[in-house]
């Protein structure tokens, strides 16, 4: 980081006003990746072409856990148009590793990593079994179906819970009781006394439906093998070039060197394209085993099937409250179903999810124990928040039903709580750098007209239940490292990359804006380019809300060292000593010394022409690997006002109202677009999705008919309000954005149908809110 900070972490910071821009940051420029994809010229995966391009399609498994007794690929190898059928032998006959990588530490087991095809058990319905590459996906198809593969049964679990029984199937045979791993946060002994202190306690169990994601493109691969040398290039469906060509090093047992991974235009990713799948290393295993290019696309049902899952916790939490309203202890006990495999670091997430349970409040004590459970499922991975809308929801659901015991407004309630002084450290590790939490909450309950809401009325003419609920949230945002990189040529254009990727989120035009604003160029002369790790030096990926912050501040730190080069090759072609030189309007002068000046692309011709000045080296680029060392905390609240209609269970959203913080906003319009499409996947997680399996695993809502992905007028208008806290943890003073909704949403959402339904004695209602369960628990309720 540079020495320039706007803000020091040692002063509170005064929140900014929203709209008070100066220059291209803070303005909401139109997004310039849209017109591409609106009118079809964008290239996304399944559209890469090449000569000889041949089909891979994976025999999948039709049971959810068995021995493999016997594969028989003889049908499907002589058919017309196949190349080959690979299964596990042939992985095992070739030098080719052939196991997706696994981080394993912090694992109470040693549990193997997902093979690319199954070695000789599958765990879940879908596995990859054998791969058939043909000329077409037709054929590839039919050879698929001519497979036969024969099963032992072992029988399946695919609760968590009843995973941890000693009766139940283990999965692997170091982890009898299927629990790979038990991590704990907080102090136990501090949270137990406060607890048993506590004037009231308030208890729930609570269920974070198990999600699958759904964006538009599914996953696809096209892998290339150069053997003349000995490259491996594979276009892919990736939130992570660099992470991915990792991964494949691994998988394949080839160096990094020997890969290049280009992510083209990808549609949306929600977390579950920034790990890996058995596909894109099948379609590499393939494209190197035949000499031919080799693509593999995804359906949709193979998406639902066997595509990384979200959420899908188990929770029983308990609040202690003293009669005043302050809270003394959260104690939260958590069974957080990881599927079949851990991809990466899968297994791990359960044990930091519970490190955003303080949310807004300052609570003394907390405890969370989390085991993460193997199931014959498919693996769940992140998706769009990845644990911090576990660890939100059961945290707001807890203070909601805690003011509701007590009797305490719920806005009133959590205002006495909110922490007020920063940097806070909670007592589940998170250190919040800074924020503004009662005024988020106090200006989102002015926007919504809290009080009016909570004035109306039990039901409304029509005899539907009213309610209004809200949620605070915090959120982690950023990490680790990012590359960034800003190459004037010699016209004085500008080309800027990133190791982070956009998937829909438009870094093309918010590092265009960090640019142009840092270099003084013409934003149309910035072109922003991002994912190809050929181009691109080392970057880390684009998840968790961090491009901003890393990526943001790696390109902003790299302009801004170009901005000092270039104003010393204006010094020389000004005869002017450096320190007399102004730039303003992109024109270089030295008012002192002369009444000439030069452009910007006068310079940049003369950083790459002859005569460049003794002591300075040609060239006009610079290169910023930027970390971020703490991590940068948005906040906001969403207020959410519903009506329940007691006879049919539906669940009318009347009003939505987001008020969020995440810092400087570089485009306050593309933080609203993220704020509103988090908030529609929210809403999804509360009212309508859910991945549901059989008993004998499986998976019963494969496809859109059976699983409810919610529909534009499912979703209705999302008020969005802001107010500005820089962050005091990087230069631009910005925290991320990109998860928010899907953090507060839910929590509000089920905050306010339980407000509803409160005549009825009704404290709780499992997600997804769907007709059917709310009026199952108004007809428990005896109406
Ligand atoms: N932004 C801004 N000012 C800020 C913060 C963000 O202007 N203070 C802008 C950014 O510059 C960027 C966008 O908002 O254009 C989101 O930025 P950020 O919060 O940094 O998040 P990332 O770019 O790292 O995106 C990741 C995040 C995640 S983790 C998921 S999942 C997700 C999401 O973004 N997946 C998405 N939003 C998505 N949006 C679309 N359309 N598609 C997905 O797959």
């Amino acid at each position: 980081m540079t020495d320039d900070s706007r803000t020091d972490p040692a002063d509170p910071v005064e929140a900014d006003d929203p709209d008070d821009a100066d220059g291209l940051v803070g303005e909401g420029v139109d997004r310039r990746e849209d017109a591409a994809l609106l009118t079809g010229d964008a290239t996304f995966t399944d559209d890469v072409d090449h000569p000889d391009l041949a089909y891979l399609t994976f025999v999948r498994s039709e049971v959810a856990h068995a021995d493999v007794e016997s594969v028989d690929a003889d049908a499907a190898e002589s058919m017309d148009g196949v190349l080959a059928v690979y299964t596990w032998a042939d992985v095992a006959a070739s030098e080719v590793p052939g196991v997706l990588p696994l981080s394993t530490h912090g694992l109470d087991c040693d549990p193997p990593g997902h093979p690319v095809l199954a070695r000789d058990r599958v765990r879940y319905q879908g596995q990859p079994v054998a791969a058939v590459v043909a000329e077409d996906r037709y054929r590839a198809r039919d050879a698929a179906d001519a497979v036969e593969v024969a099963y032992d049964e072992r029988g399946a679990v695919v609760d968590q819970r009843e995973a941890q029984r000693t009766d139940a199937p283990a999965l692997y045979d170091d982890a009898p009781d299927n629990v790979a791993a038990t991590s704990e946060l907080g102090d136990r002994e501090a949270t137990d006394g406060a607890l048993a202190d506590a004037d009231h306690t308030v208890e729930l169990d609570l269920t974070n439906n198990r999600l699958i994601p759904n964006a538009l493109e599914p996953r696809a691969a096209v892998a290339r093998w150069d053997a003349g040398d000995g490259r491996l290039t594979v276009e892919l469906t990736s939130q992570s070039p660099h992470g991915h060509r990792g991964k494949l090093s691994t998988t394949l047992g080839l160096p990094e060197s020997d890969i290049r991974v280009v992510a083209p235009s990808v549609g949306g990713g929600f977390g579950h394209k920034g790990h890996h799948h058995p596909g894109e290393a099948a379609a590499a295993f393939a494209a190197m085993a035949l000499g031919t290019p080799v693509k593999w696309t995804a359906t949709r049902s193979e998406n639902y099937l066997a595509g990384a899952h979200g959420r899908d916790h188990r929770t029983t939490a308990e609040i202690g409250v003293d009669d005043d309203g302050s809270i003394r202890g959260l104690r939260v006990e958590t069974d957080a179903n990881c599927g079949a495999y851990g991809l990466g670091g899968s297994l791990g997430m359960p044990g930091w999810y519970g490190s955003l349970l303080s949310s807004q409040y300052a609570i003394p004590a907390i405890h969370c124990e989390t085991r993460a459970v193997f199931t014959n499922t498919t693996p769940i991975h992140s998706y769009r928040g990845a644990g911090r809308p576990e660890a939100n929801y059961v945290a707001e659901r807890l203070v909601g039903a805690a003011a509701r015991e007590l009797g305490f407004d719920p806005a009133e309630f959590r205002r006495r709580n909110q922490i007020t002084e920063f940097p806070h450290e909670t007592p589940v590790g998170a250190t919040y750098d800074s924020g503004d939490y009662e005024r988020g909450l106090d200006e989102a309950l002015d926007a919504a007209d809290w009080a009016a809401l909570r004035d109306r009325p039990d039901r409304d003419e029509d005899g539907r239940y009213l309610g209004v609920g809200l949620a605070c949230y915090v959120e982690s945002t950023g990490g680790g490292m990012e590359s960034g990189v800003v190459r004037v040529h010699p016209d004085g254009t500008v080309t800027v990359s990133a190791g982070t990727h956009s998937h829909g989120q438009g870094h093309g035009t918010t590092y265009a804006q960090i640019v142009g604003d840092e270099l003084g160029v013409d934003y149309d002369n910035i072109d922003v380019r991002e994912g190809d790790s050929d181009a691109v030096p080392q970057g880390t990926g684009t998840f968790g809300s961090r491009s901003t912050i890393t990526g943001g501040n790696a390109v902003a730190e790299s302009a801004r060292a170009v901005r000092e080069k270039a104003r010393e090759f204006a010094a020389d072609l000004l005869d002017a000593p450096a320190d007399a030189v102004t730039y303003e309007d992109g024109e270089f002068a030295a008012p002192d010394h002369t009444d000439e000046t030069r452009t910007f692309a006068d310079v940049a011709e003369a950083a790459y022409g002859w005569g460049v000045p003794d002591g300075m080296d040609p060239g006009l680029e610079a290169t910023t690997f930027f970390e971020q060392d703490d991590t940068a905390y948005t906040f906001g609240t969403h207020v959410v006002a519903v009506a329940v209609d007691p006879e049919t269970g539906a669940v009318e959203i009347e009003r939505y109202v987001a008020l969020d913080d995440c810092g400087e906003r570089i485009n306050p319009t593309i933080v609203e677009g993220q704020v509103e499409g988090g908030v529609a996947q929210g809403i999804g997680q509360a009212r309508y999705e859910a991945a549901v399996y059989a008993d004998d695993g499986r998976l019963e809502t494969d496809s859109m008919l059976d699983y409810a992905v919610p529909r534009s007028f499912h979703v209705p208008e999302v008020e969005t309000e802001a107010t500005v806290t820089p962050s005091p943890t990087n230069d631009l003073g910005v925290k991320g954005i990109g998860e928010a909704g899907t953090i507060a949403a839910p929590p509000a959402v089920v905050n306010a149908v339980c407000d509803a339904l409160e005549p009825l004695g009704i404290g709780h209602v499992d997600m997804p809110l769907t007709g059917e369960r709310v009026r199952a628990a108004v007809r428990e309720a005896g109406e």
